[in-house]
């Protein structure tokens, strides 16, 4: 199963030029337009391929949402120097086996880490193309074992006003917290990002360790991770509780759910130039072939 949204590249495959060359192999491997018949010469195929091409390194790693660091895109990349991401080390508690204190490198050394590329959507309406790094959430949840009456995972963010110069700004409630229901959290699409590019993730993007949803707002993509409980009820997530009506809980990529104050239904590309096209907003953000079944009989309306 997991094997199908593989795609090895390491630093060095990952030129231009290879990109260009295997922009189709990519495609396939990135879990977007499979099945949708779009493979092939046509038009909607090559939008497509076009849709998936990464941003480079530099545009990933400067445009960035971490308020742990500061409002303002740039803000994290400036300031997030100061996290001390080593050593680094994850509680594991709620409805496991093996509850414990992780360190990254145990965490490390037991799963299987491989590429995805995947398109990242933000709420507010930009979007990019990340070569991640990373594993399954899945194969480190199987590891730790979880119990029978846990229904979702709970994830919380480093909280070190020292090393956090936002958490001044009371912005959000911290530390930041998002959550998943159990099955979302298994989905094979569902990685913890170490890297990007093949390189160890930056600090702005959350090193050593974040989450990464691909059908899901970024926002739900919590970074720099330092715990994770698995829970009967459903968890705090720092946005929702900021505002329940604008960031549901789901926060599923729906180009048919506007957000109260603006409309979902398409996106500008990071990269793109000033007078680039706006570009359609996917359902499910271009993965709904593989995680419609999840939503099967719920109003994406009112669970949004
Ligand atoms: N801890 C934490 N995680 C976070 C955020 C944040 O402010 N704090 N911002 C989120 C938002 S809004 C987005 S769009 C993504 C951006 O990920 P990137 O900077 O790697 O592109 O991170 C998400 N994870
Ligand atoms: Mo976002």
């Amino acid at each position: 199963m997991a094997r199908r949204y593989t795609s090895n590249l390491t630093w060095d495959d990952v030129t231009p030029e290879h990109l260009f060359l295997n922009r189709r192999q990519l495609i396939a491997g990135s879990g977007a337009m499979l099945g949708a018949g779009l493979i092939g010469g046509s038009a909607q195929a090559q939008e497509a391929m076009e849709a998936m091409e990464p941003n480079t390194f530099e545009e990933i790693t400067t445009y960035n949402n971490f308020y742990e660091f500061g409002t303002g895109k740039d803000d994290p990349a400036r300031n997030a120097h100061t996290l001390v991401t080593s050593p680094w080390s994850v509680e594991i508690d709620g409805l496991v086996d093996n509850p414990g204190t992780y360190s990254f490198e145990d965490i490390m050394s037991e799963v299987e880490v491989e590429e995805r590329i995947y398109r990242l959507r933000c709420v507010e309406a930009w979007s990019m193309v990340v070569p991640w790094n990373g594993f399954e959430l899945a194969d480190l949840l199987n590891r730790v074992g979880v119990q029978d009456g846990a229904r979702y995972v709970a994830f919380e963010t480093a909280n070190r006003p020292d090393e956090m110069p936002g958490l001044r700004s009371p912005v959000l409630d911290w530390p930041y917290r998002e959550g998943l229901r159990l099955d979302e959290a298994m989905h094979p699409l569902t990685i913890m990002a170490t890297g990007i590019y093949g390189r160890d993730i930056p600090n702005q993007n959350g090193a050593p360790m974040r989450l990464v949803v691909p059908w899901k707002y970024g926002y739900k993509s919590i970074k720099s991770i330092v715990r994770i409980s698995l829970v009967e009820d459903q968890p705090r997530a720092s946005w929702n509780e900021y505002s329940a009506n604008e960031y549901g809980f789901y926060s599923n990529v729906n180009p048919e759910v506007d957000h109260p104050r603006w409309s979902q239904a398409s996106e500008r590309r990071i990269g793109g130039g000033l007078f680039a096209q706006r570009q359609p907003t996917l359902m499910f953000n271009g993965y709904a072939d593989e995680v419609t079944s999840l939503y099967e009989g719920m109003d994406l309306d009112e669970f949004h």
